[in-house]
């Protein structure tokens, strides 16, 4: 792609080339895994009782944990984010069009798409990087069926003001919960927003069953649904009574799961110093602005963001490159937006004319690592990196 020319440091200059490049690569994403005895012991369990799938004891503790956590009545824990959202839609019965957000994983519209259900691209307050409300009200039409929203970095959707859209146009709301798990909004624990909430536990959120998620919900019938869909639809022995799919946690996933849940909050600790040490060594770059946490609310700061806009003499592609010569390998999440990517660009060309703050940020963001793979003074100097790049500074110390 084309990049706008530097006046800041260069990769051939020298304080560029002062900073050592890491000697292992560091990637966003990168798997916070918990005590391998604890783990062990799990698995050892589980191989002497020769139970390994369809809803074991090890799952069924795991969905006891997480609704605890999530402060709700109802876990239903399945083999990943992606399949709980396809449920989910299901058990809410979504047809017609859904509005959600371009800007999210592309998952989240598939989940949507692969149901024969439109998905209805509404645009992002550049602020939040959360869907804009009043852009949602502008999407709604007589098809409109639901608002599948995205708590995004971790940082909650508008709910209260979603609920309220919802509620008067007599739609469905479903928050795909991917990046929120411990998080809160407004005091309250994400998971019991809408009617029903989706977590992703993949291998790389700051909390994984390697592959995994969950379905939480207080609502007893969307729970009752959802557990007879991720089984075939079996509400007993040869007792099929509804058409479902298969979408079960793993015992061993389970067993990774309850693992990680002893250390979650040190990975969380961990995850917040990482956040401080950037807002520290960031400050003061010019264009180049962190995503901050509301620290008022419960947060996993699981994704550490940069906006690189016109006031930086960098461009964010020729950034990311550099960053990538020195093994940090930061990612530009989520970038096109979904609506640059197929099958949405076939069907709506025009889609970005309604989406202006989705092109935006897309188009600035930077994605940087953290997690228990990465410390304050890694943190330091991939921000020396980024300044270098952006002011040319020369290094202290
Ligand atoms: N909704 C939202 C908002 C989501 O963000 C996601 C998933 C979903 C729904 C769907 O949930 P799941 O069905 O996945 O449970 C990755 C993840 O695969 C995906 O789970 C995640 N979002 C998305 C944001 O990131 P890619 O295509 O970026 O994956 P990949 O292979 O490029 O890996 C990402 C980074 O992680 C790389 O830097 C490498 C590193 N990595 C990855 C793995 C698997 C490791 O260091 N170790 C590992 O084991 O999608």
């Amino acid at each position: 792609m084309e990049s706008e020319p530097r006046t800041g440091g260069t990769p051939s200059s020298d304080a560029w080339l002062s900073i050592p490049a890491f000697e292992s690569p560091l990637h966003v994403g990168q798997p916070n895994i918990g005590d391998r005895a604890v783990f062990d012991s799990y698995v050892d369990q589980m191989f002497e009782r020769r139970w390994l799938s369809n809803d074991g004891p090890l799952v069924k503790e795991f969905e006891e944990r997480i609704a605890e956590r999530a402060g709700v009545k109802h876990c239903v824990a399945v083999s990943n984010g992606t399949a709980g959202l396809d449920i989910a839609i299901r058990a809410l019965g979504l047809s017609g069009e859904v509005i959600v957000p371009s800007y999210t994983f592309v998952a989240t519209a598939h989940a949507l798409h692969w149901q024969g259900i439109t998905p209805v691209f509404a645009d992002i307050d550049p602020r939040t990087h959360n869907l804009d409300p009043e852009s949602v009200r502008a999407a709604i039409t007589p098809r409109t069926t639901g608002i599948l929203a995205v708590h995004l970095w971790g940082r909650p959707a508008p709910v209260a003001e979603l609920q309220r859209i919802a509620d008067e146009h007599g739609l469905q709301l479903l928050f795909d919960a991917a990046h929120a798990f411990a998080v809160s909004a407004s005091g309250t624990p994400i998971g019991g927003f809408g009617r029903a909430e989706v977590f992703s536990f993949h291998a790389t959120k700051f909390f994984n069953t390697f592959e995994g998620g969950a379905i939480v919900t207080d609502d007893d019938e969307v729970a009752e649904q959802a557990r007879l869909m991720r089984n075939f639809g079996f509400a007993g022995a040869d007792n099929v009574i509804s058409a479902g799919s298969n979408a079960k946690m793993t015992e061993v996933a389970a067993a990774m799961g309850l693992t990680n849940l002893q250390s979650i909050d040190a990975v969380i600790d961990t995850n917040r110093r990482n956040y401080h040490a950037y807002q520290r060594f960031l400050a003061g770059i010019p264009g180049v602005r962190l995503t901050t946490f509301d620290e008022a609310e419960s947060n996993n700061f699981q994704y550490i963001t940069i906006e690189v806009d016109d006031a930086a003499s960098t461009s964010r592609d020729d950034i990311v490159a550099a960053l990538t010569s020195k093994n940090v390998l930061a990612r530009k999440y989520f970038w096109p937006g979904i609506h640059r990517m197929e099958p949405y660009r076939t069907i709506d060309p025009d889609a970005g004319a309604a989406l202006p703050s989705t092109e935006l940020v897309a188009g600035r963001l930077i994605v940087l690592p953290t997690g228990s793979a990465v410390d304050e003074s890694a943190v330091q100097r991939i921000a020396d990196m980024i300044r270098v790049l952006v002011v040319g500074d020369e290094l202290e110390g």
